[in-house]
């Protein structure tokens, strides 16, 4: 017989830093319809989109599958809105608010116009005004468009698609040859969705550093000279370390924007042996247009590399630690270990380094363990930071 589902009440931590989040959960229906919410708010920059986020956060961390009400009791962050859809969908099958986004023409030009690289809300919601739906209706308006949104219109179908983790190991093997090229020694980690054990991310992030302190600085332009010489980047954007001057004369860091040698870029991904097949829309670009190109590749000759979002981030060994965990997410786990950091220890946690307000000194870590223990929280490993 089937057990019988009672007494599924669970409690959970505020902080989704104290809490445990698989990858795989049980309420992907109800988290999806919230996650829908989360969306359609920071399209329209309002301020549901961290509330809803947390809801959905608190749902994934849930050993069983919601089926009443009465699961919800003594769970956080779930507030009247919250709860208002979760009630609807086990009632009805779905959330009229959700559908209603979803089939919204705001909602999916937003979602189309900010799928650009290098278009954020603020960029989307103007043109959305301006009348424009599609990354097409874009290129086709004659607005001026900046290095890296021209990029992200060019390679918009590879970039919308998602990277899978053999695609990030080949990537990762490339790196580390430019790497090790440019400066024997140096060691490259895999960071962001793929370390907490995603099979698929929207792109692939790299922390890069040296053992011996200082034998990084500067690294990041001779990586980028390497890939570029060998034609491996079809975009690129370097900025280079920006913190001692941040923080020169003050205290502590201004902000937690972080402020390594770093590189947004655009990686040409060669995938031998790859045919039409791997896009399926090859064959009707092929009809439709006959000479001319897509994302750089000619259309009738071999569809045999694909543009991939790549993150490179070149960090000093002392702050190798709070780099690693501050780059691999995710974004609301990070999110919620500085508001944790803030508001009950006192502390400023940033992908740099941890201060301690109330001692009024850094905290060194040399391992993502050691800052778990500083801030007080039980140590939470990659795999469990899905929140
Ligand atoms: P995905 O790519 O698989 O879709 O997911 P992800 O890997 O979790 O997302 P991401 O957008 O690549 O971000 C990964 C982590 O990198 C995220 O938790 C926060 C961090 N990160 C950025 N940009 C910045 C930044 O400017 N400063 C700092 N400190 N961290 C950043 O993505
Ligand atoms: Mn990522
Ligand atoms: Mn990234």
């Amino acid at each position: 017989a089937e057990p019988r589902p009672i007494a599924m009440v669970t409690t959970l931590n505020g902080y989704a830093c104290q809490r445990r989040t698989p990858l795989q959960h049980h309420n992907a229906v109800l988290t999806d319809a919230l996650l829908v919410l989360a969306e359609k708010a920071e399209f329209s920059e309002n301020e549901g989109r961290s509330v809803a986020l947390r809801a959905a956060s608190v749902l994934k961390a849930l050993p069983h599958t919601v089926i009443n009400m009465e699961n919800l009791q003594g769970l956080p962050c779930l507030g009247e809105h919250s709860q208002r859809v979760i009630k609807e969908i086990l009632e009805d099958g779905k959330s009229r608010e959700v559908e209603a986004a979803l089939h919204s023409e705001q909602y999916q030009a937003m979602k189309a116009l900010t799928g650009i690289f290098g278009v954020g809300v603020k960029t989307a919601d103007r043109w959305f005004r301006e009348g424009l739906r599609h990354p097409s209706d874009v290129a086709s308006s004659g607005h001026r468009l900046n290095h890296t949104q021209q990029a992200g219109i060019q390679h918009y179908d590879d970039l919308n698609m998602p990277v899978t983790k053999a695609e990030a190991d080949a990537i990762g093997q490339i790196v580390k040859e430019a790497v090790q090229a440019v400066l024997p020694g140096a060691e490259i980690i895999l960071t962001g969705g793929f370390r907490r054990g995603k099979p698929t991310g929207h792109d692939v992030d790299f922390l890069i550093t040296h053992p011996e302190e200082g034998k990084e600085e500067g690294l990041m332009p001779k990586v980028v000279s390497w890939l570029e010489a060998r034609g491996l980047l079809l975009y690129q954007k370097t900025n280079r370390n920006s913190y001692l001057e941040a923080t020169e004369g003050s205290a502590r860091p201004p902000n937690n924007m972080d402020r390594f040698e770093r590189s947004f870029s655009i990686f040409r991904l060669d995938m031998p042996g790859a045919g039409p097949e791997r896009h399926p829309q090859a064959a009707l670009l092929e009809q439709a247009q006959d000479d001319s190109s897509v994302g750089g590749r000619r259309v009738g000759e071999s569809w045999d590399w694909k543009a991939v979002r790549v993150d490179l981030v070149v960090t000093p060994f002392s702050q190798f630690a709070f780099a690693l965990l501050g780059w691999t997410g995710s974004q609301l786990f990070e999110r919620e270990l500085r508001r944790w950091a803030g508001q009950e220890k006192h502390m400023s946690l940033s992908s740099h380094a941890l201060y301690d307000s109330k001692q009024k000194r850094y905290l060194r870590a040399s391992c993502e363990e050691e800052i778990f223990a500083h801030l007080g929280l039980e140590f939470i490993p990659p795999c469990e930071r899905n929140a």
